[in-house]
C-alpha cells in the first residue's frame, strides 16, 4: 500500500464530491488536484468514488490500500512519484447496490457529481445533443427506474431524492471531452427525468446545475508494463497506480449552486464560458490525436511518441492542428494558437508516455464529430479545403473495415462496431462504401453526407488510402 506523507490530515476531507468513473484520468486528475488542494489549503473537499460497471477490481483494490493511490508525473526528465489521499471512500454498483450509490447522491453532504464515464456514457445523440431514449442502457433504465444501472438513470434517481427530502441542490460536472459538456449532461438528466416524473425535471431545471469543464492531461490505460514500472517506483505493487504526462489543464465555467472547492488555488481556471477552450482542446489536441490514431495505425505505430518519430506523420498533424483547426476557434485575447500546437506536439513526442494509438481510435463514432467534423462543416461553410480532416475520415472507414494494410484483424472496439463492420464489407465498391459510412446520421449528421465536397474530397482520400497506403497518403497531402 502506498504511503501517505503528504502535509494534511486525511481525517479532515469529507466526501463532498461524488465520481463517477474512477478510470484512469480521474486518478491523475481531479482526484491529484483534490490532494494538492488539501495540502495548500484546509480544503475538506474529498471525493466518494463509484463505479457502475467495469472496474469492480480496482474498487476492491482501492479500498484494501484505504484509498490510497499512486501518480506517476513522467516527463521527458524522468519521473515525480505523488501519494493521493483526496478518496475518502468507495462504490460499486455490483456489490453494493444501487440504493448506496443513490443515497450517497442524496446524501446531505453531497455538493458535486462529477462525471468520467467517456463520451459513450450519456446516451445523448451527438447531433440533436438531446437523450437517445432508444439508447440499451437508457431504455432499460426508463423501464426499471427503481433499479437504476446507468449514470443517468442513477443521478436522476438521487436528485429525486434530494428533491423528496427537501435538501439543498447540487451541481452536476462533466469532466468527459465532449464540447459543451454541462449541457449536454444538462439534457440526458432533464431528458430522462421528464421521462419519468415531469415535476422532478422542473425542479431539476429550477435547481441543479451543469458546469461545463476543458479537462486535459494524457492519461494511457495501464499496460502491464506500466504496471511493473509502478511498482518499480512506488517500491510496492499498487493496482491502483497510474502514469501520466506532466502537463495538466483544467478550465471550469464558475457555476456551483452548493459551493465548490477552491480549486483556483491549485491553477485550475474557473471562467465564464468554457465553450472556446472545449473547442480548442477537442479540435486541436484530440482531433489531432484521432488523426494520428487512425493513420498512426495503419502506417504500422503503436504508440503516438512512435507517430512522432516519423517526420511526415508529425508535420501533418501539425499542419491540421494549425491550418485546418486552428482556423475555426474563436479564442478570447491573449490565447496563442501557434504556441499551444508547438506545445502538443512537444507532449505527443515525450518518449515516456506510451499511449497506444489503437487506444486513442477506440470510439471513434462517438469523436469524429466534436474532433474533426464541426471543422470539415466550418470549411465548408467558408469555401476552404480541409484534406487532412477528410483523409483522417477515410483513414477512421479504413480502420473500422477492421482490417489493417498487411490483412491482419484490427480489434476495432465503438458502440456500433457491427454496423461499421456491415457497412464496410456490404458495399460493392469504394464509393459505395465511403457513402454508406457517411450516411450514418448519428456520426455524420443530415448536412455532410449530402455535400457534394465533403463526400468527394473523403471518397478520393479514401481511394488514395486504398491505392498508397497510410504512409504514403500522409506524404502526399504534407507535399
Ligand atoms: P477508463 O477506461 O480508465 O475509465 C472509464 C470509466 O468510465 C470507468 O470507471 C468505467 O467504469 C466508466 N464507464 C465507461 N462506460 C460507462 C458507462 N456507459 N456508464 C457508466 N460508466 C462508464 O478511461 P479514462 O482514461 O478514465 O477516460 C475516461 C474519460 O475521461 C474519457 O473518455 C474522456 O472523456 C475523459 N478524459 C480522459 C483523458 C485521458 O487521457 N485518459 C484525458 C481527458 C479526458
Ligand atoms: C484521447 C484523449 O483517448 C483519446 O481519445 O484523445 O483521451 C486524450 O488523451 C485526452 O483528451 C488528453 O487530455
Amino acid at each position: 500500500m502506498p504511503t501517505f506523507h503528504n502535509n494534511y490530515a486525511r481525517s479532515q476531507l469529507k466526501p463532498k464530491i461524488v465520481h463517477i468513473g474512477f478510470g484512469a484520468f480521474h486518478r491523475a486528475h481531479q482526484a491529484l488536484f483534490a490532494d494538492e488542494l488539501a495540502s495548500v489549503t484546509d480544503s475538506d473537499w474529498g471525493y466518494c468514488e463509484v463505479n457502475l460497471f467495469g472496474g469492480e477490481q480496482l474498487i476492491e483494490d482501492l479500498r484494501n490500500q484505504q484509498h490510497l493511490f499512486t501518480v506517476i508525473e513522467k516527463g521527458p526528465q524522468g519521473p515525480k512519484v505523488k501519494t493521493v489521499g483526496s478518496v475518502c471512500e468507495s462504490f460499486h454498483l455490483t456489490f453494493d447496490g444501487h440504493e448506496a450509490i443513490i443515497n450517497k447522491i442524496a446524501d446531505p453532504e453531497t455538493k458535486i457529481v462529477s462525471i468520467t464515464i467517456t463520451e459513450k456514457g450519456y446516451g445523448i445523440d451527438l447531433h440533436t445533443e438531446r437523450l437517445d431514449i432508444n439508447h440499451p442502457f437508457i431504455k432499460t433504465d426508463l423501464d426499471n427506474f427503481d433499479q437504476p444501472k446507468s449514470a443517468v438513470g442513477c443521478i436522476v434517481q438521487g436528485l429525486k431524492r434530494r428533491m423528496e427530502n427537501h435538501l439543498a441542490p447540487i451541481s452536476i460536472m462533466s469532466c468527459d471531452n465532449m464540447p459543451e459538456n454541462g449541457k449536454k449532461t444538462h439534457h440526458a438528466i432533464v431528458d430522462f427525468a421528464h421521462h419519468v416524473n415531469p415535476a422532478l425535471a422542473g425542479w431539476i431545471e429550477e435547481n441543479i446545475s451543469f458546469p461545463s469543464t476543458m479537462v486535459d492531461r494524457i492519461v494511457p490505460a495501464l499496460t502491464e508494463a506500466a504496471q511493473q514500472e509502478v511498482d518499480e517506483l512506488v517500491g510496492e505493487h499498487d493496482p491502483c497506480g497510474i502514469i501520466c504526462e506532466p502537463f495538466r489543464q483544467w478550465v471550469i465555467e464558475d457555476n456551483f449552486v452548493s459551493g465548490r472547492p477552491e480549486w483556483e488555488k491549485v491553477g485550475v481556471e474557473l471562467v465564464a464560458d468554457v465553450l472556446p477552450f472545449e473547442e480548442m482542446k477537442l479540435r486541436m489536441l484530440n482531433g489531432s490525436h484521432s488523426f494520428l490514431a487512425y493513420l498512426g495505425y495503419l502506417s504500422g505505430y503503436e504508440h503516438i511518441a512512435d507517430c512522432m518519430q516519423d517526420p511526415q506523420l508529425k508535420l501533418a498533424a501539425y499542419h491540421l492542428m494549425l491550418q485546418e483547426q486552428a482556423p475555426t476557434l474563436s479564442m478570447p485575447d491573449g490565447v496563442d494558437l501557434a504556441q499551444y500546437a508547438d506545445c502538443l506536439i512537444d507532449r505527443y513526442c515525450n518518449p515516456n508516455i506510451k499511449h497506444r494509438t489503437w487506444q486513442i481510435a477506440m470510439d471513434g463514432s462517438q469523436k469524429l464529430p466534436q474532433r474533426l467534423l464541426e471543422s470539415a462543416t466550418w470549411h465548408i461553410h467558408h469555401n476552404r479545403p480541409f484534406p487532412h480532416i477528410a483523409l483522417a475520415v477515410a483513414a477512421w472507414i479504413k480502420y473500422v473495415g477492421a482490417v489493417d494494410e498487411q490483412g491482419q484483424a484490427i480489434d476495432v472496439r465503438d458502440p456500433i462496431a457491427d454496423m461499421l463492420y456491415q457497412r464496410f464489407h456490404s458495399s460493392s465498391n469504394e464509393v459505395a462504401r465511403v457513402q454508406s459510412l457517411l450516411d450514418i446520421t448519428s456520426v455524420f449528421g443530415s448536412e455532410l453526407p449530402t455535400n457534394y465536397d465533403f463526400v468527394e474530397s473523403v471518397i478520393q482520400a479514401y481511394q488514395r488510402l486504398e491505392l498508397v497506403g497510410a504512409k504514403q497518403a500522409v506524404s502526399e497531402l504534407i507535399q
